[in-house]
């Protein structure tokens, strides 16, 4: 843990990260799902401090949350930091906020030391990267992209919303699917500042690293349909009872990814219906989140535990059926932004760790319009997606030193 007492800039952040992770849909706990109250109450607070850091603010049609510096000319390129405001359910204060509202931060103080940026930033607060509403993740930044698709669009929300529904009713009107908000030669790349999400930076001893890679992930959409019946009358040789079949599902994707490390896949949600103690279930609907640094293994892991769910069902007299609803490839991160990144981490560390990333980050997406690059910060025992999950303010100091480091790196390459 570095020893010199955090900076007043960032005790500020530290302070921001607090009052923005009390804005929540639920109470007593930190929760923001795309498009719902909450993430407009957090995207009028986070706009009030990027005015205050002399951005003009706008939100674009998917809700996403814009604040833009102009360049010194009418042709300069734009330099795009970001990350998420949406959280999980029973979220942490840092994952996502901390990459919207450090450069917000490092901006304010580029801005006081006077240090000339030859071209435009943008910084951006995505509406939509966890995929909680609607399984499905990265809508934000995909319509930031040009990427969201007329698929997207039906997806369906636990209410049977579907996604254009709630887009045309948060703009008031049906809108046509979001271009790409730049051409990809107006930019200069996307860097997003992270919390690590895991023990590496921790362990290494150090705050910050940089990330050579982002594994790709595929999420599904599992159903198992048996029959209902009466608990107590319906002799047990007699039932098709699909909780207890995607129960021994369940089971299975947990030996299946033990048995093969790198992978990880996991069972996040699990819904059965009716849902009454006295009835057996009828249908069961679960989710499926699979990922692995390589994608040709990611896609076979996700082939086989769709097959060991056939089989499952077959055996027990029930249906399956999966709907995927999102498939996204490993991505690398920009060579040379990285290796300029990981000199402003060096220099203020003295070493860079290169952490490649399990966690998905709007990165994956916005790689398909720039170079990007990730600053990962440490976080304790790597806890994330949890109300514990905690940065050190004298770790956002280091954060904060890197990136107007980086920042200033960068405008002497392209002040020539
Ligand atoms: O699920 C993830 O990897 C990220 O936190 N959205
Ligand atoms: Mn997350
Ligand atoms: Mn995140």
């Amino acid at each position: 843990m570095p020893k010199e007492s955090p900076s007043r800039e960032a005790a500020t952040l530290d302070s921001r990260l607090k009052r923005l992770g009390r804005i929540s849909d639920e109470r007593g706990v930190t929760t923001r799902t795309f498009l719902s109250p909450a993430m407009g109450r957090a995207s009028a607070l986070v706009g009030k401090w990027m005015r205050k850091a002399g951005l003009s603010v706008r939100q674009d049609g998917v809700g996403n949350l814009i604040g833009r510096r102009e360049g010194p000319g009418t042709g300069s390129k734009t330099l795009l930091l970001g990350s998420h405001l949406d959280t999980v359910r029973d979220a942490g204060r840092f994952d996502g906020a901390l990459g919207v509202l450090l450069p917000i931060a490092a901006l304010e103080i580029v801005g006081r030391r006077g240090i000339v940026l030859p071209f435009a930033v943008e910084v951006l607060g995505f509406s939509e990267e966890e995929g909680v509403r609607f399984s499905s993740a990265y809508l934000g930044s995909k319509g930031y992209t040009g990427k969201l698709r007329k698929s997207d669009l039906r997806l369906r929300d636990p209410e049977g919303i579907c996604v254009g529904d709630a887009l045309a009713r948060h703009n008031g009107r049906k809108t046509p699917l979001p271009r790409a908000a730049h051409a990809p030669g107006e930019l200069l790349g996307y860097v997003e500042a992270h919390i690590e999400q895991g023990p590496v930076l921790e362990a290494r001893g150090v705050a910050a690293g940089v990330v050579p890679s982002i594994a790709g992930q595929t999420r599904a959409r599992i159903t198992f349909v048996g029959s209902a019946g009466h608990a107590g009358t319906t002799p047990m040789r007699l039932r098709r009872d699909a909780l207890a079949g995607a129960a021994e599902f369940i089971l299975e994707v947990e030996h299946h990814a033990r048995a093969c490390p790198p992978l990880v896949a996991t069972v996040g949600c699990i819904a059965a219906q009716p849902g009454a103690a006295n009835v057996i279930p009828g249908r069961v609907e679960v989710s499926l989140d699979v990922r692995h640094p390589v994608d040709s293994r990611r896609r076979a892991a996700f082939a086989g535990l769709q097959l060991a769910g056939r089989q499952i069902a077959r055996r027990r007299g029930l249906s399956f059926s999966v709907e995927v609803t999102q498939d996204n490839r490993a991505v690398a991160c920009s060579r040379e932004l990285t290796a300029l990144l990981a000199r402003s981490v060096r220099s203020r560390q003295g070493s860079c760790p290169a952490v490649p990333s399990g966690a998905g980050h709007d990165g994956v997406v916005l790689s398909s319009l720039t170079p990007v690059t990730m600053l990962f910060i440490r976080c304790r025992k790597g806890l994330s997606h949890h109300p514990d999950e905690y940065v050190h303010p004298r770790d956002l100091a280091v954060g904060l030193d890197i990136l107007v480091d980086f920042l200033a790196r960068l405008a002497s390459l392209h002040a020539r």
